[in-house]
C-alpha cells in the first residue's frame, strides 16, 4: 500500500513489495521521504491519552482522539509507544497505557499510513528497579551470557519477542537501549563498558531474530549533543542497525528561555550534522528520536525553535514527548486550549513537516 505520508514519493513497485519484508520496505520509504526533503512529525503516546483525557475503554475505542488532531486537524504521522513493563508480561506499560491499546493504534496507525516507533523503558532485572535505578553497576554484565540474570533476561526478551509477533509482520522502528551515554539508566555510560553495551544490544537483536522478530527497523539513539567519537564509540555496529538518532530536548535554566531556545538550535544543528556526516558515512537513515520543550513554556517554540533547528536535514522523523494526562506540566506537544496552538499550526502546515 502506497500511503498518504509516502505519496509523492517513488513507489516500490507491488511485485517487489511483495517480495522484500515489510520492514525494508519501510525503509526504503523511509529514505525516499528523506531525500524529497520531507520531515514526518512524531507524538508520543499519540492515540491513548492527551493533556487532560485518557481512553477508558479501549477495547471498544476507536482511538480517534489525538492532542496533535484536536489542535491541527491532522494526526501526527510518527507515533511513538513505550513497551516498559512487557518484559513482566504486564498488561500495562509503565505509564498505565494497556499493552492491547498499543498494539491496536500500531495497527491502526499504519493501516492509516502512517509510521510507528516503540522505546523501552524496562525495568532493572538485577535489583529489581526501574530504567533509573541506577545503583549498581553490574546490570548489564548480569544479563550477558555468563552473567546471573541471563536466562530470566532472555525470557524477559522473549515476552517482548511475543508482543512484536502479535502485530502480524506490520514493520516498526525500534529504540532499545536509549540516551546511553548519559548515565541515568541502568545500561548509561558510566554503568557498563562500552563492549559491554555493544553486547546487549547484539544479544537483543539476536534473540528478538531467533524468536522470528523480523519486521523491525533498528534505531540507536544516544542522548546529545556528544561528539562524532562519542556518538560512535558504543555504537553496535553497522550490521545492527538502521537509524541513527538521538534525543534532545531544551531546559531552561539559569540563563533564562531565550539563551536556552538559542542553545537548544545550536545544539540541535551541530548534532544533526554530526549524524549527517555519520549516516551518509554509513549509508543509514537518520532521525530527531525525542525532542521537546517540557510544558512549552516558549510560545513560539514550533516555528522559531524546533522547525530552525531541524531545517534543512534529512532527518525522515522529529519526535516530540508524551502529553501526560497525570501530570499537568509534563508535556511536549500542543493541546486545544493551550497558547501555543497557532504556532504548532504554522509549523504543521510548513512544506516540508509531513502530518497525516
Ligand atoms: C519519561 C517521563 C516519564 C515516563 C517515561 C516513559 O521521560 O515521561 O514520566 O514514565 O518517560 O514513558
Amino acid at each position: 500500500m502506497v500511503s498518504l505520508i509516502f505519496q509523492g514519493c517513488p513507489r516500490v513497485p507491488r511485485n517487489v513489495d511483495d517480495d522484500i519484508p515489510a520492514n525494508r520496505v519501510l525503509a526504503t520509504k523511509l529514505a525516499s521521504l528523506a531525500d524529497s526533503g520531507k520531515v514526518m512529525y512524531g507524538h508520543q503516546d499519540d492515540l491513548s491519552y492527551g493533556h487532560s483525557w485518557k481512553v477508558e475503554d479501549w477495547e471498544n475505542d476507536d482511538l480517534e482522539r489525538s492532542d496533535i488532531k484536536d489542535v491541527s486537524g491532522e494526526y501526527p504521522s510518527v507515533i511513538g509507544f513505550d513497551l516498559g513493563g512487557i518484559e513482566l508480561g504486564n498488561i500495562e506499560n509503565l505509564d498505565g497505557v494497556p499493552f492491547g491499546l498499543i498494539r491496536k493504534a500500531t495497527l491502526k496507525h499504519i493501516a492509516r499510513g502512517g509510521a510507528v516507533t516503540y522505546s523501552w523503558h524496562l525495568r532493572n532485572p538485577l535489583t529489581g528497579g526501574d530504567s533509573w535505578d541506577i545503583s549498581s553497576d553490574q546490570v548489564v554484565a548480569s544479563v550477558l551470557e555468563g552473567g546471573e540474570k541471563h536466562e530470566e533476561f532472555l525470557a524477559w526478551l522473549d515476552r517482548l519477542a511475543e508482543f512484536l509477533n502479535s502485530l502480524n509482520g506490520a514493520p516498526v522502528i525500534f529504540r532499545p537501549w536509549h540516551e546511553n551515554i548519559g548515565s541515568w539508566f541502568w545500561w548509561g555510560g558510566n554503568l557498563c563498558s562500552a563492549d559491554q553495551y555493544k553486547a546487549l544490544y547484539r544479544l537483543t537483536k539476536e534473540r528478538l531474530e531467533a524468536k522470528e522478530v523480523k519486521n523491525l527497523l533498528w534505531c540507536y539513539s544516544p542522548n546529545g549533543p556528544i561528539s562524532a567519537e562519542d556518538y560512535l564509540s558504543r555504537y553496535p555496529g553497522d550490521e545492527l542497525v538502521d537509524i541513527l538518532g538521538t534525543d534532545i530536548y531544551e531546559y531552561v535554566g539559569q540563563d533564562g528561555l531565550e539563551a536556552a531556545g538559542e542553545r537548544y538550535v545550536t545544539q540541535v544543528r551541530q548534532m544533526l550534522s554530526t549524524l549527517e556526516a555519520i549516516s551518509k558515512e554509513r549509508g543509514k537513515l537518520m532521525c530527531l528520536s525525542e525532542t521537546g520543550l517540557e510544558g512549552l513554556v516558549d510560545p513560539t517554540w514550533w516555528t522559531e525553535r524546533l522547525y530552525p533547528a531541524i531545517k534543512g536535514f534529512p532527518i525522515t522523523y522529529v519526535l516530540t514527548w508524551r502529553n501526560a494526562h497525570d501530570k499537568p506540566g509534563h508535556f511536549y506537544g500542543p493541546w486545544k486550549g493551550f497558547e501555543n496552538e497557532d504556532d504548532f499550526k504554522t509549523f504543521s502546515e510548513k512544506e516540508d513537516i509531513v502530518m497525516l
